[in-house]
Formats: structure tokens, sequence, C-alpha cells
């Protein structure tokens, strides 16, 4: 270690923690650490290892400083996010002040929000800058993907939040022993992360918040935020330094769900998804019945000519809205028992917690992310304050989910055999069907991604916007790049996996869903059994879709009730307008605003369009 970083660790952390940050033998880390610390000017710095005493004082710390709160239920607490009025909060992701820095001459390509480096560092320095006096700063390491494996990733994260601190140890996996292991390698992830000024505990400068991200040196900064979005540094910030290191190693990283999905005799057949946040994903992957490798996120590999894909996280930051004992009867039970849980922006009365959509008897008062909360409190604006925020989340190991699949911490991850897409959209895809090809699902299915916005990000609902691979907030290298990446990774593969999409929000006339939730464990057996040939498919110009008599059965073998012909034909109606209408906003977007759309992108759309008009 160089003398300037040396002594810059010593004024902060006492001998004991400055070993175990000498201990890891890597100057580029020391320098990240010393230089945060130089900036954020903390009264002390506690480096943290693996070990269970480490992350228990982790936990008992954010119940210290007030971030968390314990519930009634051994092990549960609550967490609040800051909240000024329905339109100013900290309760999402902050698109908007998510920013590339980017050196001059370098371009991401004008879809992407991004920020002149010098000036961006410059202004979140000014407010990182002796944002943790009086604080603790907690140093963390974790491993992305199951440890000692080709797909492990190392980060690090510097934080001043012990309940962001507490989230990432349900989340990932300890990476200390790892980066002991990195030598002098300077590939790992580095997150800086402050709340900023804090008010009643939450962050209060939301004007402030800020999160930008340095591709090249793998630097996240955030602060004046607490929001796990912006905060937990290894979830959607990283995502995007793994996309960009995905490209140029030849790999995938992913906005995807991993399931098992248990086919006939002892049969589990390997899919992953991808939705947009606040659209099915994490229900999808905890269908009843089968289990669950990922929630979230996943790296994907070819390795020995088969498509592998590991679960980034081993913990779930989940939606809890809507998660009620008929629809989501794990998390339910799950939520329902002790053991460590962080419910975040949830009402809480007598120590028990509240939210939207939990078909149970909720009070009329108690405390929630607005302060002392009763119905019918308005904001400042005269709007409603709901009991919980319709993005109110749960955080949860899911080593305690009774569904967890084996494979979770397989090295080598699981075979992907099927790769699904989804996303909310109300009147114009069928709610399961197959693509023709690898190619033409990348393209029909995954680039044309369109989605109706969700409380999952800030900003206004129920917007269409365009989605591909539901990875668009986070595709850090150019889209046209980025799918073309997509469509050659098969190139390696002995057997293309098959490809799907899906449409859980289909509407009728009347405005209401044409499906129950609970459909969807159709579509995912009936995929399954796609994948094997188990049963055949209607050719139409979009894909292919299931015959009426196969879904028929699956209805009564999976959920014990019956599937109307009138039903199947309306929800598998060929929507030829509405299609052909897809098509071309799609192809304007590509033509408009991806100038590196690969060819074969136009060529599969205009191919799908004569299939359409001639349907017609
Ligand atoms: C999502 O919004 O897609 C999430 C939660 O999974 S987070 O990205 O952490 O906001
Ligand atoms: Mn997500």
């Amino acid at each position: 270690m160089d003398d300037r970083t040396e002594q810059a660790l010593r004024q902060k952390l006492d001998s004991a923690n400055f070993q175990r940050l000498a201990a890891i033998e890597n100057p580029a880390l020391h320098r990240f650490v010393a230089e945060a610390v130089e900036l954020c000017e903390p009264d002390s710095v506690v480096v943290c290892t693996d070990s269970d005493e480490d992350i228990a004082m982790v936990r008992r710390m954010a119940i210290e400083n007030s971030e968390e709160t314990p519930l009634a239920t051994e092990g549960h607490t609550f967490h609040f996010d800051g909240f000024a009025d329905n339109q100013h909060h900290d309760q999402g992701r902050d698109k908007e002040n998510t920013r590339y820095l980017v050196s001059p001459g370098t371009d991401l390509g004008g879809r992407l929000n991004q920020i002149d480096k010098q000036e961006g560092l410059s202004e979140v320095r000014e407010f990182l800058a002796g944002s943790m006096r009086g604080r603790t700063a907690l140093v963390r390491f974790f491993c992305l993907g199951p440890v000692d494996s080709a797909f492990s990733v190392s980060g690090v994260q510097v934080t001043d939040s012990a309940y962001v601190a507490h989230s990432e140890d349900l989340l990932y996996r300890s990476g200390y022993a790892q980066f002991k292991r990195l030598g002098d390698s300077e590939d790992f992830f580095r997150v800086l992360h402050s709340a900023g000024r804090l008010e009643h505990n939450v962050s209060a400068d939301m004007d402030k918040r800020r999160i930008y991200i340095a591709l090249d040196e793998q630097i996240v900064y955030s602060v004046n935020t607490q929001y796990a979005g912006n905060t937990v540094g290894f979830k959607k910030l990283s995502l995007r330094l793994a996309i960009s290191k995905a490209d140029r190693e030849g790999w995938l990283a992913e906005h995807m769900l991993v399931v098992g999905i248990h086919g006939p005799g002892e049969r589990v057949t390997y899919f992953t998804g991808a939705f947009p946040s606040a659209c099915g994903k994490t229900s999808t992957a905890m269908l009843p019945g089968e289990t669950i490798v990922g929630d979230d996120l996943a790296y994907l590999r070819a390795i020995d000519g088969e498509l592998r894909a590991v679960n980034v996280e081993e913990g779930v930051f989940g939606i809890i809205r809507d998660v009620n004992p008929q629809d989501d009867p794990v998390i339910w039970q799950a939520l329902q028992s002790p053991g460590e849980v962080i419910f975040s922006n949830v009402l809480v009365a007598d120590g028990v917690p509240y939210w939207l959509g939990m078909e149970q008897a909720t009070p009329g008062e108690g405390r929630n992310y607005s302060g002392e909360w009763h119905e019918g409190k308005t904001d400042s604006a005269g709007k409603e304050i709901t009991l919980a925020h319709r993005n109110a989340r749960y955080t949860v190991r899911q080593e305690r989910l009774p569904n967890c699949d084996p494979h979770l911490q397989d090295p080598s991850g699981v075979k992907v055999s099927g790769v699904i897409y989804g996303g909310r959209d109300s009147d114009t895809c069928v709610p399961v069907e197959q693509a023709f090809d690898w190619a033409h699902g990348i393209i029909t299915k995954a680039a044309s991604l369109e989605s109706e916005t969700t409380a999952a990000t800030l900003g206004a609902e129920g917007v269409r916007v365009f989605n591909p691979m539901s990875n668009i907030d986070f595709v850090a290298i150019p889209l046209g790049r980025y799918i073309e990446n997509n469509l050659r990774i098969v190139e390696q593969l002995a057997k293309e996996p098959l490809i799907f999409g899906v449409n859980y929000f289909l509407k009728g006339a009347d405005g209401a869903y044409l499906n129950a939730m609970e459909d969807k464990r159709v579509w995912l057996k009936w995929m399954e059994l796609r994948v094997h040939g188990d049963v055949d498919a209607i050719e139409r110009p979009t894909g292919l879709i299931p015959h009426y008599e196969d879904l028929q059965r699956l209805f009564r073998e999976c959920l014990g009730r019956d599937y109307t012909r009138a039903a199947y034909d309306e929800q598998f109606e060929l929507r030829v307008d509405k299609s052909l209408a897809k098509l071309d906003r799609v192809e304007a977007i590509y033509r408009e605003s991806v100038p590196d759309a690969p060819e074969i992108l136009y060529q599969i759309i205009e191919a799908q369009r004569q299939r359409l008009l001639a349907a017609r």
C-alpha cells in the first residue's frame, strides 16, 4: 500500500479494521476505500468480513441508528424511504438522475442518460463531500453469482447506511474471502453510497439525489437516496457495469429470473425470463410447485455447447403489493414466519406490517412512510396517501424459501432450455407464444418488447414504453450491439433454446384482465412440454401458439379448473391490426434512434409484417 493511501486509511480505521483491509493485498481496493473515506469523511470505518458476527453487527447497527425498526415477529424489521408528497419521494428507481459518466469523444448512443465525466464527477463529489461526518462507513465485500465459478464477479461497497448494507447481506453472497484471492486485479465493481443529510432517518435532500456510473472505472456513486434500487449497488447499478463487462468478455448480463419447471416424472427444465419491473417476474420465479434459482438478475454464458445461467443474487427484493395467500403462497408464508425479513414502505400498526392487495383486513391508522397515517390522509396536493406504497418491498434470503432450487449455488449454473420475454400489454400480444427460432424470438419477442409503466420507477404509470429485453434502463452499450450479442450467443450452442413471449396483462373489451394471475402456471407447463416436443403447436404469423385441448388438460391438471373454448378464442385471437401497429412502432424507434441496429432486425420485422398482411 502506498504511503498516502495508508495515511488516509489509518486516520479513520482502527488497527483491527486496518488489518482486515490490508489483508486483501489489492492496491486498487485500498485506493478506492481511501479515496471514499477522504471524500466522505466518516468518523470511523468498519471493514466487514464474511463472518456471522460481522453480518449480525450490520443488522444491529441498522436498528440502533433507526434506519430499521423491529416488528413483532422475530427477525422482521421495517424501513421507510423518503416522502414529501406523491410526486416527490424516494420510493422507486430515479431514472432521471441515474446517468453514465462519459469522457469526451465517447458515445453510448442518444438513448442513454449521460453526463460529461468531469462535470458529473464534480457534481456528485460535491454532494458526497463530508456526507458521512458523524457516521460510520461500512465496507462490504460481495460475490455476484456463485462463488468459485466462471460466473463470479467481485464487488465492494462503501456505504454509510446500515440498512443498505443489511439488505445486501440478505441479497448477496459474501465476498471477503474472494477478494483475498483476487491478487492485484483491478477487475471488480465499486460502489460508493451515502444517504446524505437525514431527517427522521431518511434522506432529506431528494433534489440532490444522484446515481452516477463510471463504466470504465467500474464505479457507481449514489447519494441522497436510500431506496434500494438506487443504493444497493449490486442490483441495477452493477447490472449496467455487468452488461459492459459481459460485452467485452462474450457473455450476457440480463434482467432475468431463472426458474426450474417440473415436468412429467422427475424432469426439471430451466427457463430464464425477462420482464420489466412489476410485471410478474418474481411471481413467475415463485410459481407453486416449481423451484426458484433467481427472480431478478442472471448472468448467462455458453459453456460446452450449453447455455448456462446463474442467479447474480441469493435473495429477493420483491414487490409486496398483491402478495396474498392465494396468489403468492410461498412468499406469503415466508413473510408470516420468524426469520430475517426487511419490509420497506409498508404500513405498520402494533408491530404488524400491512400492504396493498394483501387481501386481509387492514387497520384504519398506523405509521407509514408519510408519518402517522389514517385512512383518507392526503398529501399537500390533496392526493390520497395509500396505506402502503405501491412499490413497497420485502427483502428476504432465498434459502429461507421452501421452493429454493438446489442449484442456486451451483458454480456451473443451470442449463437454460427456454427463454421468456413478457411485458405489460393490455391489447396486442397473446398470453403465450413460441418464436419460430432464436433470431425470430430475439427480434420479435425480446428486442420488440413494450410495456406499460409501473410504480417501480418514478413518474407516470400506464404509459406504453419501449423496453427491449426488459433491460432498456440498464443497457450500458449501444443497443444494436447488445441485440447482436444476444443473437450471436447461440453460435456457441449445440442446440438453440426455445424463446417464448408471454403477456399476463391482456384485457377484454370491458377493460378487465382476461387471465387470472395463476394462469401463468399453465403457460409455463406448456413451454416445458414444448421444449421436449411433447405437444404440438399451431403456426401463426407471429409464432406458435398452444392447441386448445392441451391448455384445457393443463388447466385441469395444474389449477383444477375448466378452461373454455370461448376463453381460449378470446385470449388467443390474432390481433392483426394491433400486431401491425406494434411492428410499425418498434421499427420506427430502431430507425430513428438505434443507428447500429443489425440489418436482420429489419428483415425479421418485414417478414412478420408480410405474414400478418397475408393473414388479413
Ligand atoms: C426493479 O425495479 O426491477 C427491481 C427492484 O428489481 S430495483 O431494481 O432494485 O429497484
Ligand atoms: Mn428488477
